[in-house]
């Protein structure tokens, strides 16, 4: 059904007087209301990707007269063409008028919070010659490894200025903002599963959702296909949200389970306890005790061998596609009951065995959906690995109804970088990472190995205490850390004493007031090429970026025109290996030509990794693209429907199994231990997790970590998202404050604290009361918010408020007075260390509340 402006505004009056019988909006004319508005004018809808978060939709902008105007999902999209609220905010993104400009050049030296930069505008051939010079002095003192990249979100294209540039110029320090972000989350699946990657789910045919954490709905992965598909899982399947604030998922879940901050794993030990003893695991996909017995009685090991009739008969258990069932029981489980476990979680334990069973009686359709508010803790490895072990005593892993891997979308590999590394820098790039990754007390385990991921937030003090060695020179792009990091005082202190930084950015954001060079950043999603790959209801897919109206001001793309015009001055300077990688390797794909210009390096670029996409040779393997254009035109490509079933028996672990008992795990501790000389519980100990031996290798229970004595700091602080942050980046939106109370509990156009209304009445605490939230680290400025959905003993605040730079909106005065509190001025300076992350959640942090 379609129709047009007219007889819609003809239906819509005609109907006022029957409106309150009769539903002017079936289902097809709502979803089309975008549309009929321009009906008729001269715009044009083209696509490109969001990027507000990790979904990565792929998105469609409405151009008219070279502006875009409105945005929707790209119906070619594997959800559905759907979106959530956060891409109309791009809008106000990109037409920011405190956007920069030109690139600008720091006049005074002086770094600082609070600090006038004192940027005045230069031409693009000064900045980018001044940040070649310095490039060239690290190169000419035979110091490559003292220059620094660093990124957050990306496109495809970060292979260029975040995979390979800094090894094209001798350095081994490129740094992702990925620790900052999920890390914990994943590494449960690697520990268990072999995949340290985000997961889909067959929402389509599940029975149950236990979501650690996950508020679908507003944030998370995926959300507008959950959005999309809320209603109908709703219809099937029942929704546990397990989160000490009641989310806007938790708020339309079936059971809401307001856990104490950072005891997620004692509640999924527990939970596993009672399936394990009431006989509910999936034999299918566990197995089974050979006599059919159930020998998990509480507190009591399964016995090796039981005595029947005077006869010793060994007690085997046949396990299938899952490792050490039995040794998870043995070694924590048994005496792990809900009644244990309800002083720890202030879950009761009648309410862990009624949705054990649940979960449980759902099957293989029942998903353990774990996320980073439960793993993304100071000891959240172990509790995602917990949470994620709960699919695998359902078998829900790659099932129908379940969670699953999937593959991606093809791209053309990265041209090899060897042949054009200078043999000058062979010792420097064999330097260790200034992130310290896969140092004493940060194994940073990827896969089996020791130092395998990043650890981001720890760069801060390394660069303060030299260790590996001082940083000269560095470059950021699409990250603001001073900001988004724990740690802000040690990342204002280490960005103040670095030499030089140059910020690639859209605004001059708190990492920006350090920069000696900002560079204006073309915006991500509406006006520049690049690609993602995700997937989404069992699609793997890659969407591409385009843009969709000219740049602001002079802006360029960070991930290519600006590696390119470095490549260009420092060739001009003597060094050619990054010009010469750059156009032997990134020839147009059509026409063969070599590109001379960053602009054409950008285009053939994107060209090239996307080429399998678009030049028909993965037609059989999804959508049908026969050319660049067409590509351009649809916006995506996707693979066929993932057929469920395909990873069993194939699991990327030490066993190939789905481990309970994660040998995987113990591989990569014992190669951290070698490399330093441990023993496997010391190198326990050094990443800082308390339970010694085997059990350490099984999910088992961690206590959490709390700064602050409860005496002094009585409450546990937590931060949650807003269903309206694009990450860092939409809050110099006005929109973003207009519409912030879309957040449960949350008021418009302000940063409220949110405390549960008993704790209220004992500080004598009332709604709109100005106070001032301190832990042992820093103090922030906010307001009471009286408010049932918090358990008491925990305050909760939105995260992403509190910047005292970005622009008009987003600060109070731009430079110095923020406009609400950071939570990471609050946040302790920690980490989970086996995996490398900065553990934003798990309420680590104790703080006290006085009124001002
Ligand atoms: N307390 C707390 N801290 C958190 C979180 C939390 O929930 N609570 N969330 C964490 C998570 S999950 C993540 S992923 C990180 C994200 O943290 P970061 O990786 O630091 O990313 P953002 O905060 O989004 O900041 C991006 C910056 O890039 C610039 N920018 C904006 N748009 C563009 C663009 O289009 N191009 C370029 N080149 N630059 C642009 C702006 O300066 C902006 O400040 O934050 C983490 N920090
Ligand atoms: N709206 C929105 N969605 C996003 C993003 C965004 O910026 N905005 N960013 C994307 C990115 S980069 C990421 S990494 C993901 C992050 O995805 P999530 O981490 O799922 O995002 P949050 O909504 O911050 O969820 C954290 C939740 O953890 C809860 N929590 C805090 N401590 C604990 C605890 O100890 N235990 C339990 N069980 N819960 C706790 C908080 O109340 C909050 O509801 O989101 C992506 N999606
Ligand atoms: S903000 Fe995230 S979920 Fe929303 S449309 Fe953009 S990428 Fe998709
Ligand atoms: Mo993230």
């Amino acid at each position: 059904m379609s129709i047009n402006r007219r007889d819609f505004l003809k239906t819509t009056a005609g109907s006022a007087a029957v409106a309150s019988t009769l539903s002017i909006f079936p289902e097809v004319v709502e979803a089309k209301i975008g549309e009929l508005a321009y009906e008729g004018e001269s715009g044009k809808w083209m696509s490109s990707t969001c990027q507000g978060c990790t979904s990565w939709c792929s998105i469609q902008g409405l151009v008219v007269d070279g502006k875009v105007i409105k945005v929707r999902g790209n119906p070619n999209s594997p959800s559905g063409g759907r979106i959530c609220p956060r891409p109309h905010l791009a809008l106000q993104q990109v037409y920011d008028p405190d956007r920069v400009k030109t690139p600008l050049k720091r006049t005074n030296p002086k770094k600082g919070r609070g600090v006038d930069p004192q940027f005045v505008p230069i031409s693009w051939d000064e900045a980018i010659n001044t940040i070649a010079d310095k490039i060239m002095e690290l190169i000419n003192a035979g110091e490559t490894h003292k220059f620094l990249l660093t990124r957050g979100r990306y496109t495809g294209l970060n292979e260029i200025m975040y995979g390979t540039f800094p090894k094209l110029i001798g350095s081994p320090n490129n740094i992702s903002h990925s620790a900052l972000c999920a890390d914990a989350e994943e590494f449960g699946r690697e520990q268990s599963e072999g995949y340290p990657a985000y997961a889909d789910f067959d929402l389509q045919n599940t029975r149950y959702i236990l979501g650690w954490s996950s508020d679908m709905v507003a944030s998370n992965r995926q959300t507008p296909w959950f959005i999309n598909q809320f209603g109908n899982v709703k219809d099937r399947a029942k929704i546990t949200t397990i989160d000490p604030r009641l989310s806007a998922t938790g708020a339309k879940s079936h059971r809401w389970l307001p856990i104490i901050p950072g005891t997620d794993g004692a509640l999924a030990i527990a939970i596993a306890h009672v399936i394990l003893v009431e006989g509910k695991w999936n034999r299918d996909f566990v197995g089974d005790f050979a006599d059919k017995v159930n020998y998990f009685a509480v507190g009591q090991e399964v016995p090796t061998e039981i005595i029947v009739e005077d006869k010793k008969i060994p007690v085997v258990f046949n396990e299938i596609h899952t490792n050490g069932v039995v040794a998870w029981w043995n070694l924590e489980l048994k005496a792990r009951t809900p009644e244990w476990a309800e002083p720890i979680t202030g879950i009761s334990a009648k309410e862990i065995r009624e949705v054990a069973r649940e979960f449980a009686e759902a099957g293989s359709r029942a998903i353990s959906w774990t996320s980073p508010g439960a793993s993304m803790q100071i000891r959240g490895g172990i509790s995602s690995f917990a949470c994620h072990a709960l699919n695998g005593l359902v078998g829900s892993v790659d099932s129908v109804g379940g969670i699953l891997q999937q593959g991606s979308a093809p791209t053309a590999k990265t041209p090899d970088v060897k042949p054009y590394l200078d043999p000058r820098f062979a010792d420097s790039l064999k330097k260790q990472k200034i992130d310290q990754r896969g140092t004493k007390g940060f194994p940073a385990l990827e896969h089996m190995k020791s130092g395998g991921f990043v650890c981001t937030s720890r760069v801060a003090q390394a660069m303060l205490d030299k260790d590996p060695y001082d940083i000269k020179v560095a470059i950021g792009y699409w990250n603001n850390w001073v900001f988004s990091s724990m740690g802000t005082k040690q990342w204002e202190e280490a960005m103040s004493k670095l030499p030089f930084f140059a910020h690639i950015t859209t605004n001059i954001a708190e990492m920006t007031m350090f920069a000696d060079i900002v560079l204006p950043a073309k915006m991500h999603m509406l006006e520049r090429y690049g690609f993602a790959k995700n997937k989404q209801n069992l699609t793997a897919y890659l969407s591409i970026h385009q843009p969709l109206i000219k740049p602001y001001g002079e802006a360029k793309t960070d991930e290519t025109e600006v590696p390119f015009l470095l490549a260009q001055a420092l060739a001009k300077k003597g060094f050619d290996a990054p010009l010469r990688y750059y156009q032997e390797n990134f020839k147009d794909p059509e026409t063969g030509k070599t590109p001379e210009t960053p602009e054409e390096f950008d285009l053939f670029a994107t060209k090239f990794y996307t080429k399998p996409c678009w030049d028909g040779s993965s037609n059989s393997k999804g959508d049908t693209i026969n050319s660049w254009a067409e590509l351009l035109e649809k916006g995506i490509w996707k693979t066929k429907r993932y057929k469920i079933g395909e990873k069993i028996g194939h699991f990327h672990t030490a066993t190939h199994k789905f481990e309970f008992f994660s040998e995987t795990l113990k591989a990569g501790m014992q190669n951290h231990a070698d490399k330093h000389k441990m023993t496997l519980d010391e190198a326990i100990e050094a990443a800082n997790y308390t339970v010694k031996g085997e059990q350490f290798f099984v999910p088992h229970y961690e206590p959490a970590v709390r700064y602050g004595d409860e005496a002094t700091y009585p409450f546990i602080f937590i931060d949650h998202r807003s269903r309206l942050n694009r990450e860092g980046r939409s809050q110099n939106t006005p929109w973003y404050y207009s519409t912030k109370s879309v957040d449960p509990g949350d008021e418009n156009e302000k940063d409220v604290t949110k405390l549960n209304p008993l704790d209220g009445k004992k500080l004598g605490l009332k709604n709109g009361d100005k106070i001032r939230v301190s832990s042992m680290f820093g103090t922030i400025e906010s307001e009471i918010k009286l408010w049932e959905g918090i358990r008491p003993g925990t305050v909760a605040k939105c995260y992403g408020q509190g910047h005292w730079a970005y622009g008009r909106v987003g600060s109070e005065i731009f430079g110095s007075k923020p406009r609400g509190g950071n939570n990471n001025d609050l946040y302790c300076y920690d980490w989970e260390r086996l995996s490398g992350s900065n553990p934003r959640h798990g309420g680590h942090t104790r703080v006290k509340i006085e009124k001002i």
